[in-house]
């Protein structure tokens, strides 16, 4: 238990507020002493505490000659002092010379429902709060509190350890609380509505005043604020930090936080690498990165730093949002897209390094200035033109380009460009707009692959990842046939080319809601790598990349056949939760067969796909998971020839199923089993005989290192 400080400093920069001597009020009745100091005498008294407190709720008047005071408080934290700004205080981190990103969400707040801070599960070890099991505390239930808090943009030097409760909600993208290591001292700012001058109820009182206690106690001790993570080491260590029954073992997730698309896929001198967006603020979608992992193999991941910042100055201060990765003659470029309050426009950059690590981006950026004029581009509720992401490729002796949009009454599209430098870009008109009532909305991520003698173009449409297979004539996509590429979770893939294959990776997103997501402190996975091709038949083709073998470790059940009689279950003798099922399955006289995954012995929990004579493959979500915050519902897909045998290719990972059917369908679900003895797997006919042919079980390994290897320390 982290000791409180024997004597705080409490500053003060003028006549005392009714706020502030309520707060002096409080710590005078604490077992810590409070001493007042004024800012201007502070350069005199800073070494005398182990912690100064300056909690202030009204505006500072402008000019502020805070700056002034700057070297005194660096003095104070060089000799290993603590700070603590509460309030509105924490709005001025950059005239204290802590931070050069201030809040950029200060103001007086109206609370109506008891408010407080919801702490990152990351971070729950932080002595501020170690004497909590809670991540929701509530501080204040009423009245207009003067406040601070990052709410689109994050400090350049802090990191976040809280976002906002508010009632029975959560409220993650408004972030009050930040930690900065001002090695050997710390400072926390504290922005939520931590008023001691209004009247609250006592359990909400309690918790405000343990809270402050608590930081007052943490900036004074030595331990030092955490910091983002630099090396494969920290991001080990948030990784182990974060590990649970739910977290997929061999699905690429981020090493803690939140993680969306996979960008820039590319291999790089002999190395795979996925760059991904990623918010280092907690789980969920807001002020977005890179982040970034590499790869010798495709299955086995090692961590690196975040390759994409927002640039607070930048065209992308709000996010660096989803893009590609080109070779232009050498050099690493990235074209992604920047988001600017209401803009969201094209940004490069160029690697600085081989290891692809470092990123420089284009001073000109933007390189594409707005939308086309003559194109009648969606304006929505967020974006004064949705115009983002980029699919980059050589032909015709130029780059050309597809963005994903939505126009005015005809829905999503993917507009063309050339350019002979990927600086300057021309536009040459859609590559294809969907005129389908169902189609009436915004592509994201187009992505154009060759895949020989025809071309896929894949667009997410906010709800489904579509594909289209046929030709570019005249510059125009002709459709020949259309499909969607998972019937499941899956959202937003993009591929790398390797020689002459296409792998594919999505990103899996949970089927949890937002509060289960902060609890677990981490939010989506990628999918297993799939390589896309055409058959002879003209169909798409989808099956994992071979490598996904070198996973395995150990073969459970090998080519067994058997006939299922009507009405039995059969229980394989098999058990786990990272496993992979090979199986075919035919139906003679049943009506369905069914295999049952991440069951309990007595069928309570359980997740079944079902084969019938439709010709449909159904994952029932309806008993999988014991937790009433996650999905419950069915998933289907059409898997014809429907009078033959139905070839699965099934990849069981904690929250993951992933299933291959024929080589050619794909249907991928996040699935949370609660109890521990929801490991069994089960098959079983319905009315009527069914077969079930050269069935193999493989227990599957970990795509990442649980420590990092050797030699990367
Ligand atoms: N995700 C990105 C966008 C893209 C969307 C933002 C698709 O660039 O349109 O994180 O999931």
């Amino acid at each position: 238990m982290t000791d409180p400080p024997e004597v705080v400093g409490f500053l003060h920069d003028g006549p005392r507020s009714a706020e502030q001597a309520a707060a002096l009020e409080w710590l005078d009745g604490t077992s810590t002493a409070a001493e007042p100091v004024r800012f201007d005498a502070l350069a005199d008294a800073a070494d005398r505490f182990d912690a100064l407190w300056w909690h202030r709720e009204a505006p500072l008047e402008a000019p502020s000659p805070l700056s002034a005071h700057a070297p005194a408080v660096e003095r104070h934290l060089a000799s290993g002092g603590g700070l603590l700004l509460t309030l509105r205080a924490m709005a001025n981190v950059d005239a204290l010379g802590i931070e050069t990103v201030p809040p950029d969400a200060v103001g007086a707040e109206t609370i109506t429902d008891p408010t407080g801070v919801l702490w990152r599960r990351l971070h729950d070890g932080h002595p501020a709060v170690e004497s909590f099991d809670d991540l929701r505390l509530r501080v204040c239930d009423r009245g207009a509190v003067g406040t601070a808090a990052y709410e689109s943009v994050l400090p350049a030097r802090g990191e976040v350890l809280a976002s906002t409760v508010r009632g029975d909600h959560d409220v993650p993208h408004r972030m009050p609380v930040v930690g900065w290591d001002a090695d050997p001292g710390s400072v926390l700012g504290v922005g939520a509505p931590l008023s001691f001058d209004r009247p609250a109820a006592e359990a909400v009182a309690a918790t405000r005043d343990r809270l402050v206690a608590g930081c007052l106690a943490a900036v004074a001790d030595d331990v030092p604020e955490p910091g983002r993570p630099r090396d494969a080491e920290e991001m080990a260590a948030m990784r182990r930090a974060l590990d649970a029954d739910d977290r997929p073992a061999y699905h690429f997730t981020a090493p803690a936080n939140w993680l969306n698309d996979p960008n820039g896929l590319v291999r790089w001198n002999g190395r795979f690498h996925v760059f991904y967006q990623y918010n280092p603020a907690g789980p969920f979608h807001d002020t977005i990165h890179w982040g970034h992992a590499s790869s010798e193999d495709l299955v086995r991941w090692r961590d690196e730093p975040v390759a994409l910042s927002p640039s607070p100055d930048g065209p992308d201060r709000n996010g660096c949002w989803s893009g590609c990765a080109i070779d232009d003659d050498g050099t690493p470029t990235l074209l992604y897209t920047g988001g600017d309050g209401r803009r969201q426009l094209p940004c490069l950059a160029t690697a600085a390094d081989d290891a692809l690590r470092r990123w420089e981006k284009h001073p000109d950026n933007p390189v594409i200035e707005a939308p086309p004029p003559d194109v009648d581009v969606l304006e929505t509720e967020h974006w004064e033109a949705e115009f983002r992401d980029h699919c980059v490729w050589r032909e015709a002796g130029r780059w050309q380009q597809i963005i994903g949009t939505g126009l005015v009454d005809r829905g999503g599209a993917a507009l063309r460009y050339s350019s002979e430098d990927l600086r300057e870009w021309r536009y040459e008109g859609p590559l294809l707009v969907g005129e389908w009532a169902s189609d009436d909305t915004v592509w994201e991520c187009p992505e154009l692959l060759d895949l020989g003698d025809r071309r896929l173009l894949h667009v997410s449409n906010c709800e489904d990842v579509v594909y289209f297979l046929g030709d570019i004539r005249d510059g125009r996509f002709v459709v020949d046939r259309r499909g969607i590429l998972d019937h499941g979770d899956f959202y937003a893939p993009q591929s790398l080319a390797d020689g002459d294959r296409h792998v594919t990776f999505g990103w899996l997103p949970e089927a949890r809601d937002l509060d289960a997501q902060w609890d677990a402190g981490w939010s989506g996975a990628l999918s297993l790598p799939r390589v896309l091709s055409v058959g002879p038949d003209g169909d798409l083709r989808q099956r994992p990349a071979a490598e996904v073998r070198q996973l395995r470790t150990e073969r459970l059940l090998d080519d067994a056949t058997f006939e299922l009689s009507a009405g039995e279950r059969r229980r394989l003798d098999v058990a786990g939760r990272t496993l992979e099922l090979d199986l075919e399955v035919g139906l003679r006289d049943a009506a369905a067969a069914e295999l049952s995954v991440f069951e309990s012995p007595d069928r309570a929990e359980r997740t079944v796909l079902q084969y019938g004579r439709d010709g449909e493959l159904v994952v029932d979500r309806t008993a999988a998971s014991d937790d009433p915050r996650v999905a419950a519902d069915t998933q289907r897909m059409a898997v014809p020839p429907y009078d033959e045998p139905l070839s699965l290719r099934c990849f069981l990972d904690r929250s993951v199923l992933e299933v291959y059917a024929n080589g050619r369908h794909c249907l991928t679900s996040r699935i949370y089993p609660t109890r521990d003895d929801s490991v069994g797997v089960s098959l079983a006919a319905d009315d009527g005989r069914a077969t079930v042919r050269d069935l193999s079980v493989w227990r599957l390994g970990d795509g990442y290192p649980r420590s990092p290897p050797d030699g990367e320390r």
